[in-house]
């Protein structure tokens, strides 16, 4: 049949690459995907877990109505009339009692929804009153922020790891791309790495992961004492002359004072509390200073982990120490087509306007992070967090703390979640609003991170709506228009006639707005990438026609290398290596070294989340679409488990301060021993094929974690250490 073999263009939206993919239908399923050639990044590449995106698109977790919970926390079905109507009076109300500080929302897009969620979604926050914007992204990325703002003038003058390809020397740093990707076609960039013997990979992770085996040098980190190694690393750098002189001189300034600084760090010292050998500290120093070019990349290992901003400063310091920043082959800049992060400043007075009530943080890009919001809603502060809306996040599962998140939701006076599935969140929510999935509405994901080639692809719906589903844009702008408030404009019908229907003049308007200020801004980047306007057409709706006549993604702007230093924003062109609230923490370090690294009673550390080959955040709830590790086991280095008895396959009990959560015992020759990992992306609830009942598949990690484990600066929770003990189920 003709239709059986139409393939549609779309993506992969389990992870930042977004991969391209062809997916062929039948009927609503999704019989067939492939890597889609024609993608810009991705070229035809896909792992393993885009092939079973039917389990996203079809499973019985999918929401169909608008639903409102009972007293008796059941759910019943109500009109969309009804759900909008009550949901913006109580917003209303909640706004006009408190003011918009007493509403937040969290989410906007996960992995692949940036459009529909993060750009409409201003619009229902600027109703509400608010600037309290929550996201994972400030579970994570925060810390690196906040120096981005301190060191090149602006919290939204990102780096990138693109370059990868191009570089002689890569660096990783607490990732493990094998399995989470972060960069293009990962795979095959790190087996062509490792299969040239003129480039060099080094990777700092305790557990030995297939990056690690693949790697040249296999720094075994002790976990959570990366600040040690990379002021030991850095240490090295400057006591034995590595450093590039020359570019600091040109691009920097405060290089005596960091010199200064490091020139007195007792490197062996800090090497061995580290556990990695000084010799093979100088070697990674002396070969990361001799190459051509090199790219360093960290992800969740340093993020996620004791001294996670001080990490990142480390990281930042080493590519500007050894000067290799800014060329073909190295860390680089990028521009941003749309604000998925922003730049948060002090008012003249030195202050936010927008702390937080109770825990008194600051914005960090616009953002405020999931850990502190326990708090911010369970308390008796007059400007408590009353209502929240939630959008493609399943906090309750991710966000470190269940039980102190679960209690706290219960005292929202409002809690609304948007999502395409029946989650935890979802569960405890006051109302539950459908959306279509990403398969069935226009939809973009904003991780496009290239350099110097930007792309972006705008997916367009495969199939039709899933029961009285909506998308986010048509959700957002009914909220909005019933509390009175200005929404969006859709594009006007006279503009590209016969390419857009009337969903996608809704769902594409703010991008469109975006695209245009993106064409005058960067107009010869984007003249470079081909865009050509037709008489009469501005350099903007060229652009747009371009993108929206490309379903399988295409170039936006081509730059050339130098106008990367324009995203270095301070006056003097110069980016800033002094960052003194860094120095400070790197001087205490000293005062560590007394301590155990774990607190009695807890001796292993447990890494709460690991990226394992069936796991995708929580974006996959049905268990079936796992091939393998079904019960997503606790790995464990066998002598380890053998001195608690506990042999591979039995259940145990891991036990944190916080509680205690049954897990399958994996034997696992890789993980170093004192060091445990469960991986990231189960404990999600779904009916038992066999009974029907609903269960829990896999560990709930989010159980074991405490919302106050977290950076003291960014409060990026501490997901990579978590004290444990293991015990014998009774
Ligand atoms: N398969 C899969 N891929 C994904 C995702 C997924 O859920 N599943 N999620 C995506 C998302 S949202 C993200 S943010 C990325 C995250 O991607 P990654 O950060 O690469 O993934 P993780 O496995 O969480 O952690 C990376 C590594 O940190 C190491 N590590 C743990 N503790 C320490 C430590 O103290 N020091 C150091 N140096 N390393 C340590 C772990 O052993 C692990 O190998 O992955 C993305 N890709
Ligand atoms: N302990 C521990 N916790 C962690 C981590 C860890 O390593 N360890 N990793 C952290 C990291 S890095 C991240 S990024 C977060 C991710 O955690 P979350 O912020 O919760 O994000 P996702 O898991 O991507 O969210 C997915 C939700 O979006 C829904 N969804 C999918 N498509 C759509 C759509 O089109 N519209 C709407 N409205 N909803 C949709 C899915 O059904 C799902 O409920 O988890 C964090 N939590
Ligand atoms: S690398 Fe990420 S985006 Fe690409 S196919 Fe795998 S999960 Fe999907
Ligand atoms: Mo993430």
């Amino acid at each position: 049949m003709a239709t059986m073999q139409r393939k549609h263009a779309s993506a992969c939206i389990l992870c930042d690459s977004n991969c391209g993919i062809l997916i062929t239908l039948d009927g609503s399923k999704f019989a067939k995907i492939q890597g889609h050639k024609a993608h810009p990044t991705s070229e035809g590449y896909t792992c393993q877990k885009a092939l079973r995106l039917d389990h996203y698109q079809n499973h019985a977790d999918r929401l169909t109505h608008p639903l409102k919970r009972k007293p008796d926390g059941s759910f019943e079905k109500i009109s969309w009339e009804q759900a909008i109507s009550e949901i913006a009076a109580k917003l209303i109300e909640i706004r006009d009692t408190h003011s918009g500080r007493a509403l937040a929302y969290y989410g906007g897009g996960g992995q692949g929804n940036h459009m529909q969620g993060g750009l409409h979604g201003g619009f229902l926050r600027k109703a509400m009153g608010t600037r309290f914007a929550y996201s994972a992204l400030a579970q994570e990325k925060t810390g690196g922020f906040w120096l981005a703002g301190k060191m090149y003038g602006r919290q939204d003058s990102h780096v990138t790891a693109d370059q990868i390809e191009h570089a002689d020397y890569v660096l990783f740093l607490g990732t493990n791309p094998w399995q989470s990707h972060g960069f293009p076609r990962a795979r095959i960039t790190l087996k062509a790495i490792a299969s040239d013997p003129n480039r060099t990979m080094v990777v700092v992770d305790p557990r030995r992961t297939k990056t690690a085996e693949m790697a040249d040098i296999h720094m075994a980190v002790r976990p959570g004492q990366d600040a040690f190694l990379m002021a030991a690393l850095i240490g090295v750098l400057v006591q034995e002359d590595l450093v590039d002189h020359e570019f600091l001189d040109r691009r920097t300034t405060g290089a005596q004072d960091v010199m200064q600084a490091f020139a007195e760090i007792p490197v062996e010292v800090y090497a061995d509390r580290a556990g990695i050998e000084i010799e093979v500290v100088r070697k990674v120093a002396r070969g990361l200073s001799a190459a051509k070019s090199a790219v360093i990349r960290h992800d969740l290992g340093f993020e996620q982990s004791l001294h996670s901003t001080l990490n990142i400063y480390l990281e930042y310091l080493t590519p500007l120490m050894t000067g290799h920043f800014g060329r073909e082959g190295t860390n680089v800049f990028h521009y941003l087509l749309a604000p998925l992060i922003t730049h948060s400043e002090a008012g003249a007075d030195g202050d936010y306007e927008w702390r937080t009530a109770v825990t008194g943080m600051m914005p960090i890009a616009g953002l405020y992070p999931p850990n502190i919001l326990p708090r911010e809603i369970d308390s008796d502060h007059p400007d408590r967090l009353r209502g929240l809306i939630v959008d493609s996040g399943n906090i309750l599962n991710s966000t470190a703390d269940t039980t102190a998140l679960e209690a706290a939701v219960k005292k929202l006076e409002l809690m609304v979640t948007i999502d395409v599935a029946m989650t935890e969140t979802a569960r405890l929510s006051h109302y539950v609003l459908p959306a279509s999935s990403q398969f069935e509405k226009w939809e973009a994901s904003f991780f496009n991170f290239g350099f110097p080639r930007l792309s972006l692809q705008v997916r367009q719906p495969i199939v039709p709506a899933t029961g009285e589903t909506l998308p986010e844009s048509e959700i957002y702008r009914r909220l909005v228009t019933a509390m009175g408030e200005k929404t969006m404009a859709p594009i006007p019908e006279k503009k590209f006639a016969g390419l857009l229907d009337d969903q996608a003049r809704l769902a594409l308007a703010p991008l469109y707005m975006l695209v245009r200020r993106y064409a005058t801004t960067q107009s010869a980047a984007v003249a470079r990438a081909g865009v050509i306007a037709e008489s009469g057409e501005t350099p903007g709706d060229a652009l747009f026609r371009k993108i929206i006549t490309s379903p399988s993604g295409t170039d936006l702007s081509v730059h050339e290398m130098e106008d990367m230093w324009a995203l270095v924003r301070h006056a003097d062109g110069r980016i800033r290596l002094v960052v003194p609230e860094m120095l400070q923490e790197l001087k205490e370090l000293a005062d560590e070294l007394k301590q155990p690294i774990t607190p009695a009673g807890f001796p292993l550390v447990l890494m709460a989340g690991e990226r394992r080959s069936y796991n995708a955040n929580q974006i996959y709830r049905s268990p079936h679409w796992r091939k393998t590790e079904q019960e997503g086991g606790l790995r464990i280095h066998p002598e380890d488990a053998k001195k608690y008895n506990l042999t591979d396959g039995v259940t145990a009990v891991c036990e944190s301060k916080r509680a205690g959560i049954d897990v399958v015992i994996e034997y696992d020759e890789s993980a170093q021993p004192g060091f445990v990992s469960l991986p990231h992306g189960y404990g999600m609830q779904y009916p038992d094929e066999q009974t029907g009942e609903r269960r829990v598949f896999g560990p709930r990690i989010n159980m074991l974690t405490a919302s106050e484990d977290c950076d003291p600066l960014a409060k990026t929770p501490y997901h990579k250490f978590v004290p444990v003990r293991l015990l014998a189920k009774q």
